[in-house]
This record gives C-alpha cells, structure tokens and sequence, in this order.
C-alpha cells in the first residue's frame, strides 16, 4: 500500500501541536489510568506531543553492579523513570508516557503486541498526537516493530527503540537512544516512512531490521537493504526521501484477540531423523509451518517430503525462509505449494503468517501475495 507521504508530511510539519489536556477524553482517561502522573514536562503548547509507551526490555533493566551486562533484571524501572534520565526532551516534546507492560523481550507476545498497535493507532488517529515511540527489550524487538509495521496505517513516525546496556550499566546506551527515539517521532521529516527501529545513532526500516550480535552496541542492522539514516546528536538525519517497502500488505486487526498458531522449524543435517516434529507441530494446533531453510530455504529431501505431505493433509500453510541471516528465497513458482518468505528471515515470516492467514484464512494464493510485498514482479 502505497501512502501519499510527501503530503502527508507536509501535512504534519503545519500540524498545531498540542497539549495532553487537548487529547480526546476517552485517551486522557486511559492515559491517566495508565501511568498517573502528569506529563514530563510543562505541555509546552509550542511543542508537539507525542505518545510514549514503555514495555520494558534492558532499556529498562537494573542491576546492583554497574558493570554487569548480562544477568541483570529486564524491565525494572517504569516509564517515569526513564524519561527522567533524559531532562533534554524537555526542550523536545510534550510526552504522554503509558507503561504498557515492564518485562523481558522473551515474555512479549502478538496478543500483547496487537493490543500495542490498536493503541498506537488510537492515539495516532488524534490530531493532537504527532508520533509514537515504544520502547521494547532488543531480543524480540523486531518482531514487535514488524508487527507495528504491518498494522498501523498512518504516516506518522512509528518509532521503537531499546538498548543494549542496562540502565545502571556504565555507558548505559538507553537513555541517548530514547533521546534520539523521541526526536525521531517528533520530526516532520520521519513521516511515511513505516515503522522505524532505532538504536546506537541509526534510524532502520522496522520490516527489515534484524538483531545481528547478543551483546554488542551495534546489533540492529539490515545488511542487503541499508539504513534510512543516522542521527548527528538527538537530529534525525535521512539518506532518502520516505520510501515504503513496495506493496507492503496492511492488516486490519481490529477484530483480532488471538493469531493463528504458526511454528517455525529448523533446517540442518541430519533433519531426516526430526520428521516427528512436524506431525507434532501439526498436533499442536499449528495452522503454519514456517521452516528457517538451509540456504534458498532447503532441507532434507525426506523431510521435505513430510512437510509437504503432512501439511497438505492438514491444510497447514508451509513457508520457506533462511536460515542465512540475509537474501531473499526464490518463489515456488506459479502453481506452487511451498511459500516462499522472500526477504522475511523466519521470525519476521512467522508474523506476515499469522497476520495473513488470519485474514485470508488457508489460501496459498492470497498468503504468498502478501509475501511478495517486495518482489512484485512474481505473481
Ligand atoms: C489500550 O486499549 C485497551 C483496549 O481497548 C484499553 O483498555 C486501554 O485503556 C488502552 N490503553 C491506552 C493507554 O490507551
Ligand atoms: C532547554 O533549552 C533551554 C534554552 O536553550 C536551555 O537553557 C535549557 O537548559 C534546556 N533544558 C534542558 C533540560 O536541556
Ligand atoms: C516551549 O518550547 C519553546 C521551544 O523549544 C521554548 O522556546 C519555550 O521557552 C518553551 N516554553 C516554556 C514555558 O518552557
Ligand atoms: C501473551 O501474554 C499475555 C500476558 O501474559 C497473556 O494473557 C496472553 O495469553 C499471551 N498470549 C499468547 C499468544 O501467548
Ligand atoms: C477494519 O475492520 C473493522 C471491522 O473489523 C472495520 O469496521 C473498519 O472499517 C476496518 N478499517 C479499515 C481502515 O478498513
Ligand atoms: C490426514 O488428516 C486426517 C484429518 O483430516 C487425519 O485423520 C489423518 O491422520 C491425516 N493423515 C496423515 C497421514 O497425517
Ligand atoms: C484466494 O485468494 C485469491 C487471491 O487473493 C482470490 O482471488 C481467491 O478468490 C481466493 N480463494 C478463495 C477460495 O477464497
Ligand atoms: C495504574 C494506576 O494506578 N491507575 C490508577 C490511576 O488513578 C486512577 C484514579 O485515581 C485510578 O482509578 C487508577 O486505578
């Protein structure tokens, strides 16, 4: 879906920003309900206002030594907290922060994170809100900014953000990367660029972006695609005008509480003596089957031959991803049973899964589609 972002961009950068006090009530009182405190600052009515939901992560983690990097407790300090360790936003941005939830990347989930868009859109639907910003634990920061990504239909800046260091670590990386996450969300120029990951001074499309080392600062990349830009201090600073992702689907999940259950399974040597793990899959009420394949999604003939077989029987959806980290799989072809991930790298195919066989139920037509979204001359 191609947005008319240039307008649109326009459109906000005139936008009169706004005071909490201007929100709808339905959203002052959730906001109220939700953190109950009052916004960060004075509500500058010179300044525009954006929407801050916490999720917790390290951004958010604690520890009682300052050096510690691993082990320490994710998703400990709330909200408040953390905006306090950036008093510079101040001169930024009039901030509604909620707490969503505080915990670790492991315990999010796509109830949790379509709960998380249809707030998100709410609040952006509002004049008053200029851009949202989630801050979210790394490990599975991608598939929440995917899912963002893929179900917000709006061309405000969408921008989630986390950290490498705990916030009591010595250069603790979250609080310049909120900074940075914050003036992202409040710039005119970040308009109709779809979800945006940021963190360690690189702004990334969330449909790309993929987490790359456990420890390092400088984690989040998308090596085939590039970065849409860096930042020079807390200054956004784009390579290219706003480009979406060609075709990329949108899904509508107003109706949604729950997503079909998709599983992914792993390709390697050997994987001919694993075939119980897919009538297990199967068995456990998986309507998906996504396989991390060995290079252009591969695995073994005998166990390829299962997964077809098995699948077909129980109409589950089979898509094939890599395991390489980067690239793209070549489609099945038309006519083709096996559905190729394209650019998707497993995690991020689960959710394009999900959000599709939610809305086109068992249609191997209509789900490679939404796969296509970037090579769309298939089909
Ligand atoms: C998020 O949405 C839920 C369900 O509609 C609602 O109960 C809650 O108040 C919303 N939270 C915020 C902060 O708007
Ligand atoms: C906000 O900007 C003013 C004017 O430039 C400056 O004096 C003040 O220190 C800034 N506040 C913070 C918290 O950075
Ligand atoms: C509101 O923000 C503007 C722009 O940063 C600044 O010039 C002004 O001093 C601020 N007003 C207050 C009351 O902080
Ligand atoms: C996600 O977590 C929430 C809160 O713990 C829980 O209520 C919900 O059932 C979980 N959803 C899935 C799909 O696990
Ligand atoms: C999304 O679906 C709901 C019904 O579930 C419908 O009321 C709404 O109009 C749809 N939104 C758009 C933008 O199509
Ligand atoms: C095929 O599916 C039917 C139910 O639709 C099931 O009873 C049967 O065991 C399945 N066969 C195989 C080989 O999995
Ligand atoms: C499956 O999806 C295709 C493409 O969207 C559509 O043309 C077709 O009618 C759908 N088939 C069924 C049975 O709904
Ligand atoms: C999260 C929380 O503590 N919410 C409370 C905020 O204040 C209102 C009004 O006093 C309460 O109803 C909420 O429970």
């Amino acid at each position: 879906m191609l947005f008319t972002s240039v307008i649109a961009a326009v459109a906000l950068a005139g936008a009169a920003s706004a005071r909490v006090e201007d929100l709808p009530r339905h959203l002052r009182l959730a906001y109220r309900d939700a953190i109950n405190t009052t916004a960060t600052n004075g509500n500058n009515a010179s300044l525009p206002t954006i929407v801050y939901f916490g999720t917790g992560g390290t951004i958010a983690g604690s520890d009682s030594s300052a050096t510690a990097v691993t082990g320490y407790q994710a998703g400990a300090l709330g909200v408040q907290t953390l905006l306090d360790a950036v008093p510079e936003i101040i001169n930024v941005t009039n901030i509604i922060g909620i707490q969503f939830t505080n915990v670790a990347s492991d315990e999010m989930n796509t109830t949790l994170t379509m709960q998380l868009s249809r707030n998100i859109s709410e609040y952006l639907a509002s004049p008053d809100v200029f851009g949202a910003v989630v801050s979210h634990g790394t490990d599975t920061l991608e598939e929440t900014a995917i899912m963002l990504d893929l179900t917000i239909k709006s061309d405000k800046p969408v921008v989630i953000v986390g950290a490498m260091r705990p916030a009591t670590a010595i250069s603790a990386d979250g609080p310049y990367n909120l900074l940075q996450a914050i003036s992202l969300a409040t710039y005119a120029g970040a308009a109709g660029r779809g979800t945006m990951v940021t963190l360690n001074d690189r702004i990334g499309s969330a449909f790309y972006t993929t987490k790359t080392n456990p420890r390092s600062l400088d984690t989040f990349k998308a090596y085939e695609q590039g970065y849409l830009g860096n930042f020079v201090g807390a200054t956004p600073r784009f390579w290219y005008e706003p480009a979406p992702v060609l075709n990329k689907p949108w899904f509508n999940i107003t109706g949604f509480t729950t997503l079909p259950h998709v599983t992914i399974l792993y390709a390697y040597e050997d994987m001919n003596l694993d075939i119980p793990l897919i009538s297990a899959a199967i068995a456990s009420g998986a309507k998906g089957i996504v396989v991390a394949g060995s290079g252009d999604g591969g695995t073994d003939s005998t166990w390829g031959a299962a997964w077809s077989a098995l699948c077909k029987n129980a109409s589950v959806a089979m898509v094939a991803a890599t395991r390489t980290g980067d690239g793209s799989d070549a489609p099945d072809g038309p006519g083709g049973y096996t559905i190729s991930a394209n650019s998707l790298n497993p995690e991020k195919a689960k959710i394009m899964l999900q959000l599709s066989l939610a809305t086109h139920g068992y249609n191997i037509t209509a789900i490679q589609k939404d796969f296509d979204s970037d090579y769309p001359t298939f089909g």
